[in-house]
């Protein structure tokens, strides 16, 4: 995700940062190399033109030349315009109460995710207390409105379909039978075409007209850079769009769609499409993303990754756990399957700061964590609840077990037993929290 932009931009940063004064001819080479990068990005041209100038004159102030630390207040202003390109503020959708009906309408090109966002949200709204309904009104594409059944299936959310080619009649029909039965937020997926054309232009407007949606969303590929944004005009020109969908985050490298749209078309990016699965759908959040292409982290998502995976009951049967010094290897093995649960490795790390940009796919190394866990599993559950027992002859067979040797085992316990004794003492004194937190980072 965005990993081409972002590298271009750390290495801008790195070295502007290493000088303790800057004069107006670093700020221009810098921006000069934004520039590019911006271009590079397949960032609107209007948009990147006004961004450099106004880039160069805020950073030429006072405020940047005198400062203390230039360097961070360089990035500090552009950090701030680059937000400001994606829409400064997260947008939320703008629905109704519960107790009424609001109603989300998707168009899009052929391909561009809509089928697949229109179940992402569902799920989504389910999730948060709503009561959604799906309409498949694409009666183009064949097997459209299987794929939509399916996906609903899948969700648990239920699909209104109707054996007909006037998706006009669907869309309709659909509204009625989500008033009736009490469903409080209608997603209507559309037929989208491999082109804009008339008829999927007209069929949209009737759509629109019937229903009368709360909001109107585009849904686009975000690989497809520009001719997404040309795409999101013209929809917006015919259909007056109230936001969008940018799919397929995932595989976009460079961010030029999602840098452009609000500049040129003033509506708001609302989610983003992070992968093929349910759950890869996020709100768009500007700051986030502006601090994830400058290479700066994304702290915030990381964190909330973070709580969403590690339950908080399990949190706190560990906190008394370490207070008690009851800890065990299988303990520390339910730690390392979380971590692993949260993700790979290399998009954790691209969203703290500090080390985006400054690693390939390469550099990170997760076998460690894998061979801890291998040599775990290999224990008995004696073992696992009491490492005194493990002595030399176990240490072996766990070794053979796990296909490692015995030095990694004899390894692993050292460095449970450290941690251990790092909780102990954590117990006793509140200060030792930072070290012991040290500690556990580097059992991974
Ligand atoms: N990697 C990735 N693939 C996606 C994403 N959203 C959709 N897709 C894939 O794009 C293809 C087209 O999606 P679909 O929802 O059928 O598009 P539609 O024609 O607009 O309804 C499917 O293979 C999806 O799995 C995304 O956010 N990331
Ligand atoms: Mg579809």
């Amino acid at each position: 995700m965005l990993e081409k932009i972002t590298n271009t931009f750390s290495d801008v940063f790195r070295k502007i940062t290493g000088k303790s004064t800057i004069t107006e001819k670093n700020i221009e080479e810098a921006v000069e190399q934004i520039k590019i990068a911006l271009l590079e990005a397949d960032v609107n041209l209007r948009v990147v033109r006004r961004f450099v100038n106004s880039t160069i004159e805020e950073a030429k102030g006072e405020k940047v030349l005198r400062a203390v630390d230039p360097g961070q207040q360089f990035i500090k202003i552009v950090h701030d315009k680059i937000c400001a390109l994606l829409g400064d503020e997260k947008k939320d959708l703008q629905l109704k109460g519960p107790d009424t009906l609001s109603i989300i309408v998707y168009v899009g090109l052929q391909g561009a995710g809509k089928t697949t966002a229109a179940a992402k949200l569902a799920a989504r709204l389910k999730k948060e207390g709503r009561k959604p309904l799906l309409a498949a009104c694409d009666l183009v594409r064949p097997a459209a409105v299987e794929q939509l059944s399916v996906l609903g299936e899948k969700i648990g959310v239920e699909v209104y379909k109707e054996d007909t080619k006037d998706a006009v009649k669907v869309a309709k029909n659909a509204v009625n039978f989500a008033k009736k039965n009490a469903f409080n937020t209608l997603i209507i997926d559309t037929a989208g075409r491999l082109q804009i054309d008339e008829s999927m232009m007209d069929e949209i407007a009737q759509i629109k007209k019937a229903v009368n949606p709360d909001e109107l969303i585009l849904v686009a590929d975000s690989m497809t850079g520009q001719s997404a944004v040309d795409v999101a005009k013209t929809f917006d020109e015919k259909l007056s769009l109230t936001g969008v969908i940018l799919t397929k985050f995932d595989s976009d490298a460079r961010g030029g769609a999602a840098l452009s749209l609000k500049s040129v078309t003033g509506k708001p990016i609302l989610f983003i499409g992070t992968g093929e699965k349910i759950e890869d759908f996020e709100p768009f959040h500007p700051d986030r993303i502006a601090s994830r292409i400058l290479g700066m982290g994304d702290v915030v998502s990381l964190v909330e990754k973070a709580q969403e995976t590690i339950d908080l009951e399990e949190a706190e049967a560990l906190q008394k756990k370490m207070a008690s010094n009851d800890f065990t290897l299988q303990d520390m093995l339910e730690q390392l399957q979380r971590v692993k649960k949260m993700g790979p490795m290399e998009s954790l790390m691209q969203m703290i700061p500090g080390l985006a940009g400054q690693i390939g796919d390469q550099d990170i190394d997760t076998s460690g964590m894998k061979m801890q866990e291998a040599i775990i599993l290999s224990m008995t559950k004696k073992e696992r609840a009491n490492h005194l027992i493990i002595g030399p002859s176990r240490r072996k067979r766990i070794a053979k077990g796990s296909g490692t040797c015995v030095a990694d085992v004899n390894k692993l316990i050292k460095q449970f037993e450290k941690t251990r004794l790092m909780m102990k003492k954590m117990s006793k004194n509140k200060g030792m929290q930072q070290k012991m937190m040290q500690q556990f980072g580097g059992m991974f």
